[in-house]
């Protein structure tokens, strides 16, 4: 288990046991390369390792359940076995449900709860630490819910609405984790909106999970941004940017670059504190 000291951004590694993730799909299908990765990521940094089984791109289709499980669950019961901190990335409740008795001690669902009616009573039975993504419907539709006339104050009301009925429903407000849903129904236009005003969302006192990483708006800044391994500097740069606002962790694949980022993060907000 990784220790992360008070006020310390969490580093949260990628693991995609997918065969279509845009930026490593396919690479990490096989259990032992996946826990190697896991492994390599921990050792470079990461405080925990979001273990996904389905990929989430705008345009993807969705994975049959039975298939999700046989890819994540030997993933999870072995990072765990080695001690390290897995959150399941899932929609589905049967999936976060036997990826906790395999060990995992956070959900990460990029529907907020939203695409399994389950989900909300698994989450508040279980008490385990939930990310809820602001989302506006699946993959294969997200593109054309990408309409806002203020996304700033729509996306953290939804998030805040999602918080206030898990909440009512029985959640303890210390479970729950937002996150922007940088590229989910947004453009590149919005992601930045939605970053520039991270201390708006921070200000609703619970904390905040930011995964920009490799995503195709940090392309689109630079010439030949085409490649997502080439935007690993960008994806470090807002993870610095965003520490720097108080974020609780940062989703991410290149954990050296961003532990450098979030390095120089500290050491200015320690500057400015003397
Ligand atoms: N992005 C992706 C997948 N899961 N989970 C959270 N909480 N936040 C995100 O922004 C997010 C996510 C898509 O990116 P990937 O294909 O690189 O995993």
């Amino acid at each position: 288990m990784t220790v992360v000291a008070q006020g310390q951004t969490r580093i949260m590694g990628i693991l995609n046991v997918t065969t279509d993730s845009f930026s490593d799909g396919g690479r990490y299908l096989d259990r032992d390369a996946a826990v190697a990765h896991a492994v390599d990521l921990v050792e470079r940094g990461a405080h925990i390792i979001d273990v996904g089984g389905e990929s989430t791109r705008p345009g993807a289709s969705r994975v049959a359940v039975s298939e999700e499980q046989r890819r994540v669950l030997p993933v999870i019961r072995e990072l765990v076995a080695r001690d390290i901190t897995v959150s399941v990335d899932t929609m589905n409740a049967s999936t976060a449900e036997a990826a906790i008795a395999a060990g995992a001690t956070i959900v990460n669902d990029v529907s907020g709860g939203l695409a399994d009616p389950e989900m909300d009573e698994l989450v508040i039975a279980s008490g385990i630490r939930f990310v809820v993504m602001h989302w506006r419907g699946a993959s294969d539709t997200m593109v054309q819910n990408a309409h806002y006339r203020d996304v700033v104050g729509e996306v953290i009301g939804e998030l805040e609405l999602r918080a206030a009925q898990l909440i009512v429903k029985g959640a303890d407000p210390e479970q729950l984790i937002l996150d922007p849903g940088l590229g989910f129904a947004k453009n590149a236009e919005h992601n930045w909106a939605l970053l520039g005003h991270l201390p708006r969302l921070t200000a609703l006192g619970l904390p905040v999970l930011v995964g920009a990483s490799r995503k195709r708006f940090l392309g689109e800044l630079e010439p030949g941004g085409d490649d997502p391994a080439d935007r690993d500097l960008s994806s470090a740069v807002v993870a610095g940017l965003a520490a720097r606002d108080g974020v609780w962790g940062v989703r991410v694949h290149d954990v050296t670059l961003t532990r450098t980022a979030l390095a120089v993060a500290g050491a200015w907000q320690n500057g400015a504190a003397r």
